[in-house]
């Protein structure tokens, strides 16, 4: 399924490390033992280097760079894991120069994603980069996506409008794009979204899931955590289906952060995540 893993526990775009690198830890440790894991490694970062409304924008740039290395030499489809949710920012920009218009983005996450510098309340770039792939924001993120992502092409899966901006309400409804909610996802109606991806004309998907998608229930450490998620169990499920109806372009786990436990139960939790849903194994 997936040809390659790249693990890049970036946090420079989450606004501070939290249990980042634990949680990367953890999601490399089961990885390996399916699959060769390319490491893209993470510096400590100074935050006063605000660029253009968006935080840490140089340390971006910098890890941006070394993913982008890393990523022209592995086989695709690529699973990156680990970071929060601009570690596949990267991969996102290498699939769409892949696949182009032909590739569904999945956006499976409580939070859209889709701010500019201008409209975000904090400065973190993972809550822009849906927004940049789309070309919006500043020049020199932009340019790393060669081919722009569509409203057309976006599906989101999981949003909540409990921690949505009024610039991504905004642009949603102007966009028209595409919503599955939660309650959809837990009663296993995936259908509809499935025939859209069809009708469209999409021959393959990526899918990005940020760990905050799912229900406190299941995983208490997100970092921006929304209440009302999907359980895991129903997440796994998607993914499962997802898989057996598309050619995947690539995918993502990302935001799995641990700060506080990093137990047996955060282990089996990204066990089911990577091996039962993104299927790993
Ligand atoms: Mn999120």
């Amino acid at each position: 399924m997936f040809h390659s893993i790249l693990h890049f526990p970036i946090w420079q775009g989450g606004g501070a490390p939290y249990g980042y690198a634990r949680g990367a830890g953890v999601l490399r440790k089961i990885a390996a033992q399916f699959c060769p894991v390319i490491d893209v490694a993470v510096e400590a970062a100074d935050f006063s280097g605000t660029r253009e409304q968006v935080k840490a924008f140089v340390t971006l740039q910098k890890h941006f760079a070394k993913a982008k290395a890393a990523l022209d030499h592995m086989p695709m489809p690529i699973l990156t894991i680990g970071g929060d949710c601009v570690a596949d920012y990267m991969s996102l920009a290498h699939a769409l120069g892949r696949y182009g218009e032909t590739m569904a983005l999945l956006w499976v996450d409580a939070h859209p994603d889709i701010n500019t510098p201008a409209t975000s309340p904090s400065g973190n770039f993972h809550g822009m980069l849906v927004r940049a792939l789309m070309g919006e924001g500043p020049a020199a993120m932009t340019a790393l996506a060669s081919h722009k992502l569509t409203a057309n092409q976006l599906f989101y899966v999981g949003i909540r409008d409990a921690d949505m901006d009024p610039e991504e309400f905004r642009i949603i409804a102007a966009q028209k794009i595409w919503r599955t909610p939660v309650a959809e996802l837990e009663a296993h109606r995936w259908e509809p979204l499935f025939a859209e991806i069809r009708r469209r004309g999409f021959t393959s998907v990526y899918v990005h899931v940020d760990s905050d998608v799912m229900d406190l229930a299941d995983y208490p450490q997100a970092v921006v955590p929304v209440p009302g998620g999907v359980s895991a169990k129903a997440l796994v499920a998607f993914l499962q289906a997802l898989r057996a109806n598309f050619p995947l372009a690539g995918g993502a786990l990302t935001e799995y952060s641990l700060e506080f436990s990093a137990g047996p139960a955060e282990e089996d939790l990204a066990r089911r995540l990577l091996v039962d849903g993104f299927g790993i194994g």
